[in-house]
């Protein structure tokens, strides 16, 4: 009896170790407070509380935990993803206090804090709860900073989008996963966590939206509604609970608010636009002349061959191997006379070789991170034993930048930064050991709070350097790593896929919300990486990626050939088809990259980020907008020939056919492998360009605006926007068209903005009936009509176009 009881209390011990444990220390509840003149600090039991105004929209949130003898209430104010330049904006508000509440309220939120427990909750101007504490803030110690919690309400019903490079569907209600970069080499289809971290989500309650950023680098975790029915969590494994809330209640509003927090992406070289090849890896030089001489044969639109590890000298950083590239400049030349640029691979992982110039340089540089004691941190990767540049450092990343010279001065025209996670090869933790120092800014942080940030820096460090060295020229990068804020320095791709269908259907919702994240430049290796793609997977990845952002085929070694043309026809004319349309739509990709590189934007949207008021778009993640205006539904199955397609409210062109199909409706579509589903926006106006064999082959002096008259709308405006495609402050033209319907007309008025003068005239192509005449600019014009389309040419400085049907 005694024992049993004795064993009783023993476990009642236990538990409550444990549960008091795993509560930590909660905030508390408030005891005063005071206006900090942008915002509200609240003394609270336990710590400091303060809600910063960044905008009337967008909160900041920070909780200083109170440390015995601290210097200051909250951890080193940096952050690795905010933008630099964030403009400092004054927000207009009012403080209440209502006993036991405080009311902070701007003109776009209130917040109310609730005092005894402190719960936060926000709220739009018409008392709509957005989003609001399940329980109170919370913390464990940490051996950097604390381990934070923070566990919100989740209502039935609710949505949530973002949260960057992560497998599963579009929507993360009931997902759970972890933010720590990670290079993964399995063909698993819900592996996490993967290469990039981006710790920030949407939330979508009752069609309004919101979004929370967690900055914090340390890992992190977030579940969605996955181990509790009626709340989510967000938790870190150090630093400090630092998060941003951001109001919508458009999706498009919180996305365009975050970028505006991360920063935008500079606009691209035209030809990162262009269809790319990879292979790990093209070498030597006859191979490369060969691939480049058979897409052109092939008539394969085709702008970039890219160069991986086996191109370097025994995989030293920014060397080649002279017996694979006797003469890499002659080559490069070569090639950019064909119309071709060339990327070129550089990681992290610097070779501990005495004699290799890289590594002596960092050493008397002391670029290189270190163990606490001071002894140089050694991993392996590719070249056996390693070193690696400490990128938080300012002068590691400039040194770093400046060793882009030798390949840019042999001609290479971008980068390509792999294994950036770090990836190691390290037989339990795959990367660098946790105690691994990192400057950080003068704070000496361990690889634990770096470790999620370093491809974004190292990212960073190469853009900022080639830059420098190209002068006016835009830099193209792509980084397989990153954390939120890598749009300012990178495109993305998704790193090591498989070829088999289910790594195809999976890329889409992973695209989708990476744009949400912030990150628009994004694609995946078409036909998958590991293993080889049959015939018909090849075209129907091609065909799901001819209007992604990023535009590359690439596969593993060892595995069967994956080019455009390997399967001869019909699947290579079938290929080459879509590669085409791209190119012809290249104008309007160009546009949309525009939009992104001014507002966040993405390009490539999931169909609630336009439909937002319709519910059916909520979970919808096979098919997916191109701008505002393209819908594109791929076939994403093994042997399918047709699928099923949700064309949303308003009427929509097939653009095969030309057909006006009705829309707010699911409909089977019959798509055999020679066809990709693709539909047009009524109002839309698409400008294109003859497709040339690479993006500048053929001229931008006519653009053909093809015009999808409104039917259920009256009015509609669609923008173009040109520049010379490569220089960073190229003069553009940006193009507005207003279209508008009223009975028997159509009308389209033209203004320009902007000195480039590249375009010169309009092809303009209709697809109506025909009208009975045709006034442009007050002036009765001819036009040709065949088959469904007006034709018609018009110069740049047309005002107006009328249609009289
Ligand atoms: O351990 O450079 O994701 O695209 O081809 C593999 C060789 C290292 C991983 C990249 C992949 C690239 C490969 N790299």
């Amino acid at each position: 009896m005694t024992k049993l009881i004795k064993s009783i209390v023993l476990a009642l011990l236990v538990l409550i170790c444990f549960v008091s444990q795993a509560l930590g220390e909660i905030i508390g509840s408030v005891q005063t407070f005071q206006d900090m003149g942008n915002g509200i600090e609240l003394n609270c039991t336990n710590a400091y509380l303060s809600i910063e105004l960044i905008t009337p929209e967008i909160a900041r949130v920070r909780v200083g935990v109170k440390r015995p003898g601290a210097e200051s209430r909250y951890l080193e104010d940096f952050s690795y993803a905010i933008r630099e330049d964030l403009p400092k904006i004054k927000s207009s508000y009012k403080v209440k206090d209502n006993g036991k509440s405080i009311l902070l309220s701007t003109t776009a939120i209130d917040v109310v804090i609730s005092k005894n427990p402190v719960l936060l909750t926000f709220l739009d101007k018409e008392g709509f709860c957005l989003s609001e504490d399940f329980s109170p803030m919370s913390w464990l110690p940490a051996p950097e900073g604390q381990s934070v919690t923070c566990t919100k309400s989740l209502s039935y019903g609710e949505h949530f989008y973002g949260l960057g490079e992560k497998t599963g569907p579009l929507d993360k209600r009931r997902s759970k996963c972890v933010m720590w970069n990670t290079g993964e080499y399995g063909d698993d289809i819900r592996s996490d966590p993967l290469y990039q971290s981006h710790p920030f989500f949407i939330g979508l309650k009752e069609n309004k939206a919101y979004g929370i950023f967690f900055d914090n680098t340390y890992r992190t975790h977030f579940d969605m509604g996955h181990t509790f029915e009626d709340r989510y969590i967000f938790r870190s494994e150090g630093g400090e609970l630092d998060y941003y809330f951001i109001a919508g209640p458009l999706v498009k509003d919180v996305v365009k608010r975050f970028s505006f927090l991360t920063g935008y992406m500079p606009l691209p070289p035209i030809w990162a636009l262009g269809h790319m090849i990879c292979r790990w890896s093209y070498y030597p030089e006859t191979e490369v002349m060969d691939i480049a001489r058979r897409a052109r044969a092939e008539e394969i639109p085709l702008d970039v061959i890219w160069l991986d590890i086996h191109y370097m000298d025994g995989y030293r950083c920014f060397t080649w191997d002279k017996s694979r590239f006797p003469d890499l400049s002659g080559m490069v030349s070569k090639l950019h006379a064909m119309g071709y640029k060339v990327v070129s691979m550089i990681n992290p992982g610097i070779k501990a070789d005495p004699r290799y110039f890289v590594f002596k340089e960092g050493i008397q540089r002391d670029a290189f991170v270190k163990y606490p004691h001071g002894g140089l941190y050694i991993g392996k990767v590719w070249p056996k034993e390693c070193v690696f540049p400490d990128f938080t450092r300012l002068d590691v990343r400039k040194w770093w930048g400046s060793l882009y010279n030798g390949l840019l001065e042999a001609g290479i025209d971008g980068f390509w930064n792999d294994m950036n996670e770090p990836d190691i090869f390290h037989p339990q933790t795959g990367t660098m050991d946790d105690n691994a120092v990192f400057n950080d800014f003068g704070l000496n942080s361990s690889h634990k709070k770096i470790h999620n940030v370093y491809g974004s820096y190292m990212a960073k460090a190469t853009l900022e350097g080639i830059s420098r060295l190209m002068g006016k020229k835009r830099a193209f990068v792509l980084s397989r790593a990153g954390y939120s804020g890598l749009q300012r320095y990178a495109a993305s791709w998704t790193g090591d896929n498989t070829s088999n269908f289910d790594h195809l259907r999976l890329q889409i919702p992973m695209f989708l919300n990476m744009g949400l994240s912030g990150t628009p430049f994004i694609g995946s290796d078409i036909g998958g990486f590991f293993k080889s793609a049959s015939a018909e997977l090849l075209v129907r990845w091609y065909q799901a990626s001819s209007l992604v952002p990023l535009m590359r085929e690439h596969n593993c070694r060892g595995e069967y050939d994956q080019e455009p043309w390997v399967h001869g026809d019909p699947y290579k004319s079938f290929i080459r088809k879509y590669i085409n349309m791209r190119y012809r739509l290249l104008p309007y990709l160009y546009t949309c990259f525009y939009e992104a590189s001014k507002d966040g934007s993405p390009i490539m949207r999931p169909l609630l980020y336009e439909y937002q008021q319709d519910s059916n778009t909520f979970t919808l993640d096979d098919q997916f907008l191109i701008g505002r205006d393209i819908l594109v539904a791929p076939v994403l199955q093994e042997g399918a020939v047709r699928r099923l397609v949700y064309l949303p409210k308003g009427n929509w062109y097939d653009y095969e056919t030309k057909d006006v199909l009705e829309g707010n409706r699911s409909m089977y579509y019959d798509a055999p492998l020679s066809m990709l589903p693709v539909f047009i926006k009524e109002g839309a106006i698409l400008p294109t360009k003859e497709p040339g064999l690479y993006t500048t082959e053929k001229s931008i002096e006519t653009i053909t605006l093809e015009i999808f008259p409104l039917q259920t709308r009256d009015s509609s405006t669609s923008i173009l926007y040109m520049d010379d495609g490569v220089t960073k402050d190229s003069p553009f033209v940006l193009f507005e068209f207003d279209m508008k319907k009223t009975e028997n007309n159509l009308c389209i008025e033209f203004t320009r903005k902007g000195a480039f003068d590249g375009i010169k005239s309009f092809d303009v192509k209709v697809y109506s009936g025909p009208p009975r005449k045709v006034i442009i600019d007050n002036e009765e014009t001819e036009f040709r009509y065949e088959d469904g389309v007006i034709y018609l040419t018009t110069t740049k400085d047309v005002k107006l176009v009328e249609l009289i049907y």
